[in-house]
């Protein structure tokens, strides 16, 4: 039985794979075709963050409708960590993680552990580098975080961001 029971948020621009990285997390399958989510799923999965040490994770993954104050709040209230995600391809959203960090900062009760990701790491051999990735790294460094570059369509890299996430929150409370 876990004995860790966390919160843990999906959060960055529209259309960077929030819902694909949870629906490979979880089910390990890649859908091209996804509704757009609308309000909030919330998905538990157990994570094995060290041998034999068990967390459930309850993933909030909000949809369109997160820009509304009374969502929001829900959102952030109680949150262990977050998976601030951007897309590889699009600088716009690379742009849009500081506003995100912004926001985590000002509605989590202290400096939450989070996570930075890369997504659609498939796509950079066909797309080119649009972002400088060693910025990225810096960037999470410095926030005291780690950067993780992912794909939700082959799968890479998704469970150990799911998992490093996990180990940050619990060395963050156990130390
Ligand atoms: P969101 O939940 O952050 O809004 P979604 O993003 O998970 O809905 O994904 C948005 C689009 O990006 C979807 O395409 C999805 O298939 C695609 N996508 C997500 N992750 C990846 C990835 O790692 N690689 C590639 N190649 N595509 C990805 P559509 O076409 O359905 O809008
Ligand atoms: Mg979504």
């Amino acid at each position: 039985m876990s004995s860790f029971k966390l919160k843990v948020l999906l959060t960055g621009a529209a259309a960077v794979g929030k819902t694909s990285l949870v629906q490979r997390f979880i089910k390990n399958r890649f859908q091209q075709n996804y509704k757009l989510t609308v309000g909030v799923d919330i998905l538990t999965k157990d994570v094995e963050f060290k041998p034999n040490e068990i967390a459930t994770l309850s993933i909030w993954d909000i949809g369109g409708q997160q820009r509304f104050e009374f969502i929001r709040s829900t959102f952030y209230k109680g949150a262990a960590g977050a998976l601030l995600v951007f897309d590889l391809t699009r600088e716009q959203t690379y742009i849009e993680t500081r506003k995100w960090l912004t926001e985590i900062r000002q509605f989590t009760e202290q400096n939450i552990p989070f996570v930075f990701i890369g997504n659609k790491l498939d796509l950079l051999e066909d797309v080119g580098e649009v972002i400088d990735r060693n910025e990225a790294r810096s960037f999470a460094e410095n926030e005291g975080s780690i950067y993780i570059e992912t794909s939700a369509k082959t799968g890479e890299n998704v469970d150990e961001a799911f998992t490093e996430l996990t180990r940050r929150i619990i060395n963050s409370r156990t130390q």
